[in-house]
């Protein structure tokens, strides 16, 4: 499937995902389908009937309430089949709205306590060296998450272990749960930060898919640093309605008329 069907796809999945409670992180969701289009089908190195196969490629979903973006993905994938989508958060379900890697294939790390997953990817990319596996460690970080403090002991550490297989990306939505993130506590220049902490460090726009994937390919190229990539996006990315709903598309409703109008935007 082209990258951009593949982005659209995970656009519905997600949706019909959330539809299935009622609610749930949509924004941000949203703001991280190409980015997860471009992982998925240009660089993660994984095998849905070996899902924990060591040399794989591994993501952390460090903004883990975005879970519904990620089984959309997965599911697209073949790493459980697309029915599992219709039981978010369910009693007994595999896929609960936070990330767990105990319950869902394909989930790498446990993630919903905003802050700690740069952390948790520094341990499985060292692990990955000591080993001597060659997979890359892909971390996807939230603007608003970026204000908690762990994630620059993370950033200290990856740098100075000269972890160049980590690579980090921060989606830039502008919004966190209750306002915009230059109001609650501004994180700007998120670049020049990551930079000053020891990182190869680029910002592109995180709907092109081309971009992202160049991103990608040059942060490879660079050895003997970690890498930080910052995507420019916008929280509901994909259907007019939510991308114009404020702060509030963080958490909100996809009724079943919602359901329906979307997936008219994104045929
Ligand atoms: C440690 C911690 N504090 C608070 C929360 C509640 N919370 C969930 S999502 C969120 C907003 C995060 O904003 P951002 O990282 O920008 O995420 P995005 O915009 O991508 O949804 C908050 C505060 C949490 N999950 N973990
Ligand atoms: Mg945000």
């Amino acid at each position: 499937m082209d990258v951009k069907q593949f982005a659209k796809q995970i656009r519905r999945n997600t949706l019909r995902c959330i539809h299935s409670q009622g609610s749930g992180h949509v924004g941000g969701s949203l703001s991280i389908a190409d980015l997860l289009a471009v992982l998925y089908s240009k660089h993660m190195r994984v095998d849905p009937a070996n899902p924990k196969s060591e040399s794989r490629d591994k993501l952390v979903l460090s903004k883990g309430h975005a879970g519904p973006a990620l089984y959309a993905a997965l599911s697209l994938k073949g790493f459980f089949p697309e029915e599992w989508l219709d039981t978010l958060n369910k009693l007994g379900t595999r896929l609960p709205s936070h990330v767990n890697i105990n319950l869902t294939p394909g989930v790498d790390m446990t993630a919903g306590s905003l802050g700690q997953g740069l952390s948790c990817a520094c341990g499985l990319a060292l692990a990955d060296r000591l080993k001597g596996v060659d997979g890359y460690v892909y971390v996807i970080i939230g603007d608003g998450e970026l204000q908690e403090g762990q994630n620059w002991e993370g950033a200290m550490f990856a740098a100075h272990k000269k972890l160049d297989r980590l690579i980090v990306f921060v989606d830039s939505n502008k919004m966190q749960i209750d306002g915009l993130t230059e109001n609650v506590l501004n994180i700007e220049d998120i670049q020049a930060k990551f930079a000053a902490f020891g990182f190869d460090t680029q910002r592109a726009n995180g709907h092109d898919c081309e971009a992202i994937d160049r991103a990608i390919a040059q942060a490879k190229q660079t050895c003997g640093k970690p890498h930080c990539i910052v995507l420019d996006t916008v929280k509901g990315k994909g259907v007019s309605f939510y991308e114009t709903m404020g702060p509030g598309v963080h958490s909100t409703t996809v009724t079943d008329e919602q359901y329906a109008l979307a997936l008219k935007e994104l045929d």
